[in-house]
């Protein structure tokens, strides 16, 4: 079975929830490691006050026996503690008088899914674009990968983010190896492997946080320990790559996805861009890794490395011009409480859209019911590229 997943929940609803299929039984899920990844996506200087108030946590409702997954679907709830402040307004049964604050939305905030959003649903509140629209509902994501990632993790495969540009800063996007990454201590506070760009990069977002402005960025997702041979270049929807680009396109305001070194790929001659072949200690490998450990839109051993681009929030204190949809006249776009910046948590939510993409291939490749049946089938895989 593959893996897949859905999520459902309102920015300021009850709860978020997920349910996740594909999950091999056996496969021992450690609800505390969930946690620390929702944890990690609430970090980040720049964050507003929403993260203040939200302690994310998940329940873990099915699919899950002492400790370890039956393979069976598997159900997820994460609490939004502000739903207490927002009971009237989101409140599921039909009300005998509107609530007092009603909170209505009806200036649409340029970039946001408001217009369009509210245009397509026919909704004249646009609250009920928002909520939904709002990159809270990350954090189900981010449960349901750290699933994946359990799973990933059996098979040796280990993936990480750092933060490479943040609001311009600096000029060229960062570069990192793996152990820079690793060395980015949990607690930094915008997830950078160079500490003299951060502090500019702070100092960026306390300016921007000054103007009523907000910033956008690019991160990095790197994936260690992929076998050769995850995706296909057999048709196009198999294309690993492209399966990758659409989950990091999906991030809430990311509008670039770059894998390897894709975007300087372009400008240079063939001789400088493809990464030559060599045999050694038995094994087949590169002379580098420009192709970012995707050839053909299938893994080759590589680190696979993807970047996200994403754009400033579009919710600014400092509101740019809109538009009232129902007097038709010029007015403010709305403002309620916002992020200056989200590109580290940007960078966690990467991590996790990589890891259920990841997770779906190795299923695909791997099959079986219980992880030790897949286990066998990796094995023998493994093995036979020894004889390749
Ligand atoms: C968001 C607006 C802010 C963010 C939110 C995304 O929420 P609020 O409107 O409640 O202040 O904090 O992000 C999260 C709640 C989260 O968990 O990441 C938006 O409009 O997209």
């Amino acid at each position: 079975m593959r893996f897949d997943f859905k999520t459902a929940g309102e920015s300021h609803g009850k709860a978020l929830v997920a349910l996740i299929e594909g999950v091999p039984s056996g496969l021992p899920i450690d609800k505390a490691f969930i946690d620390s990844e929702l944890a990690r996506r609430q970090m980040g200087y720049g964050r507003g006050g929403r993260m203040k108030i939200e302690k994310d946590r998940v329940e873990i409702l099915s699919g899950v026996r002492h400790g370890a997954a039956i393979g069976s679907p598997i159900a997820l709830l994460i609490e939004n503690l502000d739903f207490v402040h927002w009971q009237e307004v989101m409140a599921s049964d039909a009300p005998e008088e509107l609530p007092k604050n009603e909170r209505v939305v009806k200036r649409p905030r340029p970039g946001h899914a408001d217009l369009a959003g509210g245009q397509k649903f026919g909704a004249r509140d646009l609250r009920n674009v928002l909520e939904r629209a709002s990159a809270r509902e990350t954090a189900a994501r981010v449960a349901c990968g750290s699933v994946a990632k359990l799973l990933l993790a059996d098979f040796g495969i280990e993936i990480l983010s750092h933060v490479v540009m943040l609001g311009g800063i600096p000029e060229r996007t960062l570069d990192a190896d793996w152990d820079q990454i690793v060395g980015i201590p949990e607690d930094s506070p915008l997830r950078c492997a160079d500490q003299d760009a951060e502090k500019l990069m702070i100092e960026a977002i306390d300016r921007a946080k000054a103007d009523g402005d907000t910033l956008g960025g690019v991160f990095e997702v790197v994936a260690k320990g992929i076998p050769p041979g995850l995706g296909s270049h057999t048709s196009w929807s198999e294309k690993l790559d492209g399966r990758i680009a659409r989950a990091i396109m999906s991030i809430p305001a990311v509008k670039a996805v770059e894998i390897g070194s894709g975007v300087a790929n372009a400008g240079l001659p063939g001789s400088e861009v493809h990464d030559e072949i060599v045999f050694e200690d038995g094994a087949f490998g590169r002379t580098a890794n420009r192709a970012g450990g995707l050839e053909g839109g299938i893994t080759n051993g590589q680190e696979l490395r993807v970047r996200g681009y994403k754009k400033p929030i579009s919710t600014l204190r400092k509101p740019l011009k809109s538009v009232d949809i129902d007097s038709k006249e010029v007015d403010e776009a709305a403002f309620e409480r916002s992020d200056i910046t989200a590109v580290p948590a940007a960078g966690v939510i990467g991590e996790s859209m990589l890891a259920l993409v990841l997770a779906d291939a190795l299923r695909e490749k791997f099959g079986g019911d219980s992880l030790a049946e897949m286990r066998r089938n990796f094995d023998g895989y493994v093995s036979s590229l020894r004889e390749y």
